[in-house]
């Protein structure tokens, strides 16, 4: 099988190609990257020799065309990521993940390609933190920001193609994700390299806001089993039910790295916040059979802040520009 993976040098693209090499090698993987800010070629180093790397935008018509006639699936990662940037410069995030993905499906449709869409449950907008409902494949779409209404965009044109045009294309929208190589703007990551560095974590707001945590290989075996068991046309969501409220992750990263549980500061809310997201994978876990592995959210995140200590190489370069944008925006 010719696999090609959009933004395999992101965080979760990365690691979807690491385990993709290690469990499947007979797989050929080719990863396109435009190697934004978020993207890094080091994320790729353990598996360097045994991909192909074209270097290039989703948004390019003829790159896109080159490589996805010579695929038998195509798995799209690549996309502007970040809620906080999104409010401070939506463009790159339509460009990308609007034009992006447009580009994408008008190839595969020309070459009858298999496509696999990766999304998030911030297209549903959020759940109050009292609600015991959770997202499921048939909660209307509702999203609240710059970010999550581009994903949504996207998801939307790939049900228009699957439907009108007969692309043969899945979807997944997945839950927050942590676990290793995840850029130090993200919450879990940035906390755990202030507290190497010294810095206070920093939590949003009165830190209540809840995310439903799932490790990174989690999200990319289910996303495998979406590859190869899913019924096409379908939307699977994937959530390993991980809910916890901010405070308690930051915590929780202070007692493992030996710090007092109070050694926080609170700063200025994000701007039209999503209070909850909640996920019911229902669908994935009866259907395809699908199980996380990391069921100890505090187990996950002591291997998280491990890998963090460890490989201070890869991040320590993104950290001070990082910390520059954040405090222009006072948070
Ligand atoms: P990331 O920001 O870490 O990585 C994105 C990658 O895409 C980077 O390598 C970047 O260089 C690349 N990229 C950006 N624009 C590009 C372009 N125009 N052309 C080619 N490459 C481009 O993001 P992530 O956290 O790994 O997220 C990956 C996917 O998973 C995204 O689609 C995101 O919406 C989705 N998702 C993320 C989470 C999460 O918790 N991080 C949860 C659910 C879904
Ligand atoms: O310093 C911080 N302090 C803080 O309290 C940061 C960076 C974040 N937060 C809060 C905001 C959120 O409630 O932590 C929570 C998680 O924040 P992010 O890591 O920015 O993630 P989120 O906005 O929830 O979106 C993530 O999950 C869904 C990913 O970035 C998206 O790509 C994915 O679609």
């Amino acid at each position: 099988m010719r696999m090609l993976v959009t933004g395999g040098a992101g965080f979760i693209g990365s690691n979807f190609v690491h385990q993709v090499v290690r469990e499947h090698p007979e797989v050929q993987v080719t990863v396109l990257d435009a190697l934004t800010y978020a993207g890094d070629e080091k994320s790729l180093a353990p598996v360097w020799d045994q991909v192909t790397f074209a270097k290039g935008s989703i948004t390019d018509h003829d790159v896109v065309d080159d490589l996805v006639r010579s695929s038998d699936v195509v798995v799209h990662f690549a996309a502007e990521s970040h809620n906080d940037n999104s409010l401070h410069d939506p463009w790159p995030f339509v460009h990308t993940n609007v034009i992006g993905t447009y580009t994408l499906l008008e190839a595969v449709r020309r070459y009858d390609v298999r496509y696999h869409h990766i999304s998030t449950d911030e297209v549903y907008g959020d759940l109050e933190l009292d609600d015991p409902a959770k997202f499921t494949p048939d909660t209307p779409y509702n999203p609240s920001s710059p970010y999550s209404s581009t994903k949504a965009s996207s998801d939307l044109l790939v049900r228009a193609w699957a439907r009108s045009f007969g692309v043969r294309a899945t979807i997944s929208n997945c839950s927050n994700n942590y676990g290793p190589y995840q850029h130090v703007e993200k919450f879990i990551p940035r906390q755990i390299t202030n507290v190497i560095d010294g810095v206070r974590p920093k939590l949003y707001g009165t830190g209540e806001n809840v995310r439903d945590w799932i490790h990174v290989e989690d999200h990319n075996s289910a996303v495998w089993d979406i590859i190869t068991k899913g019924r096409l046309g379908e939307t699977y969501l994937i959530g390993a039910d991980g809910e916890e409220n901010n405070k308690t992750v930051v915590e929780l990263i202070l007692e493992l790295t030996g710090q007092p549980s109070d050694a926080y500061d609170l700063v200025s809310d994000r701007p039209g916040h999503d209070l909850r997201y909640a996920i019911d994978a229902t669908r994935l876990r009866s259907e395809l059979g699908w199980e996380p592995r990391y069921t100890t959210f505090r187990d996950g995140l002591a291997a998280t802040i491990e890998w963090y200590q460890a490989n201070e190489a890869w991040w320590r370069p993104q950290k001070d520009a990082t910390e520059a944008k954040y405090a222009q925006l006072g948070r």
